[in-house]
């Protein structure tokens, strides 16, 4: 497929160029594999799993999406307390929160200049409260780095209906947003809603990044066309395997990691009564993990906060649950502690600031391992390093058994991360075998792991 679309977009500009080179210089030739991410990016898909939070008056009125009527003095949470909020986050192995700052019911959680409809209205600390603030401060307290969401689609205030004023009042909130609460990870355009309406994206990007340079953007590759990120197409926590990082979007390649978002309740983003029965199982959220973060995406896990203002007890729990399985999961790593020999030490020295790679003056695209005494395993963890590109199109892993390699398992797409499960073998030679690269290919690390056994 990838080959297909490569071709196509090579066919495409070749005859561009063909004409252009009559008029003046030619333009370079884009094709996948010349596509590289910014230091930002590659920053960015180090942090692996994110939350974004929903809180607001739908919290009170048992609602997913407001209408914008709703009376800001519904909003009156008793006892908000966003440490605690970052601590149950952080022990599922969150590196990163987005804090919903305004929802499509217009209402915001910060005390705008720019509105009446915010927390200065509401009875929450006497209308002197500051969510965006308290999220903001307790996150990076903890080391987590914080992002905001704007809700593009307003159905309370009445400058939507005039594009060119809603802009400004878009822009001005934005100015505030980004000029007030330190450095922001993460920018969330959400597309919900906004059928038939024109927003002035690009006016909107400058904006933001005149206060901050090293925002990533999320947005729908179908709303805006030149975001960092894009959205994974659904809410389920699953990402379509092949992952590759380059989207064609609109005629240009762009380095566009993927987060896919998905609510710890199931459909819900929003808290509300008697959903326990909603709340995702820890299978299905490994479940989750191996398909985000597995096949090189980010996983984002929606939480929703009660009408207290607290992460209830048994989302709390559930996170740590998660949090420690995975820790436990990957927390034997079966090069570490063993003896082995390689000439691919890089890839397999359990580090991810170093990486080997397969124009070293190695003669083959594989990176083999030899240990001492066999090993048991089923499960191997694969990463690219990605500040060159993605190069690997197509692996295999495969174990030494009687003499002859056995392939447990194939893929095409690394990326960021691979997580390749398979029934258990014992081996004492097991190899990532390179089948197909588009350039040398970067190894940063190669994991073998006996999962069955940290059960
Ligand atoms: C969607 C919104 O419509 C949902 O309410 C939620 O905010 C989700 C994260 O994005 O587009």
């Amino acid at each position: 497929m990838e080959n297909r679309r490569e071709a196509l977009v090579v066919a495409l500009l070749l005859s561009l160029t063909g004409s252009i080179g009559m008029l003046g210089p030619r333009a370079a030739a884009q094709n996948f594999s010349d596509i590289t991410p910014s230091p930002q990016q590659v920053e960015w898909q180090d942090l692996e799993i994110g939350v974004i939070f929903h809180f607001g008056t739908n919290t009170f009125l048992d609602r997913e999406w407001g209408d914008g009527t709703a009376e800001p003095s519904v909003f009156s949470p008793t006892n908000v307390d966003a440490e605690q909020w970052i601590r149950a986050v952080k022990a599922a192995g969150a590196k990163y929160v987005v804090l919903v700052a305004k929802h499509h019911d217009g209402f915001c959680l910060w005390p705008s200049d720019l509105t009446d409809y915010s927390v200065k209205a509401s009875p929450w600390k006497g209308g002197h409260g500051n969510l965006v603030r308290e999220v903001a401060d307790a996150a990076r307290r903890n080391g987590l780095k914080f992002g905001v969401y704007l809700s593009p689609w307003d159905r309370h205030d009445p400058r939507y209906n005039d594009p060119v004023q809603y802009d400004k009042y878009y822009f001005g909130q934005l100015d505030e947003l980004a000029s007030q609460y330190g450095e922001l990870v993460e920018f969330w355009m959400d597309g919900a809603g906004s059928g038939g309406h024109t927003y002035d994206f690009d006016r909107i990007v400058q904006e933001l990044r005149m206060w901050q340079p090293n925002t990533m953007v999320f947005a729908d590759t179908a709303l805006y066309k030149y975001g960092d990120l894009r959205w994974v197409g659904n809410e389920d926590g699953r990402v379509p395997y092949e992952n590759w990082n380059v989207v064609d979007r609109a005629g240009y390649l762009r380095w566009r990691p993927v987060e896919a978002d998905t609510p710890l309740r199931k459909l819900h983003w929003f808290w509300h009564p008697n959903d326990e029965g909603s709340l995702k199982n820890l299978a299905e959220l490994l479940d989750d993990y191996d398909q985000t973060v597995g096949r090189g995406a980010q996983l984002m896990l929606g939480i929703a906060p009660d009408r207290a203002g607290r992460i209830p007890d048994s989302d709390v729990a559930r996170l740590k649950e998660f949090g420690d399985a995975v820790q436990k999961r990957f927390s034997h790593n079966l090069m570490q502690g063993r003896a082995w020999t390689s000439s691919a030490v890089q890839a397999l020295d359990g580090r991810t600031d170093t990486f080997w790679s397969a124009s070293d003056g190695s003669h083959s695209s594989v990176v083999e391992v030899s240990f001492r005494e066999p090993v048991t395993f089923d499960c191997a963890v694969t990463m690219e390093w990605l500040v060159d590109g993605q190069h690997v199109r197509r692996y295999a892993i495969e174990a030494l058994e009687n003499g002859k390699w056995r392939r447990l398992a194939e893929g095409e797409a690394i990326g960021h991360k691979k997580i390749d499960r398979f029934a258990p073998v014992t081996a004492q030679r097991v190899r990532l075998n390179l089948l197909e690269t588009t350039a040398a290919a970067h190894i940063r690390e190669f994991q073998l792991y006996n999962t069955a056994a940290t059960r």
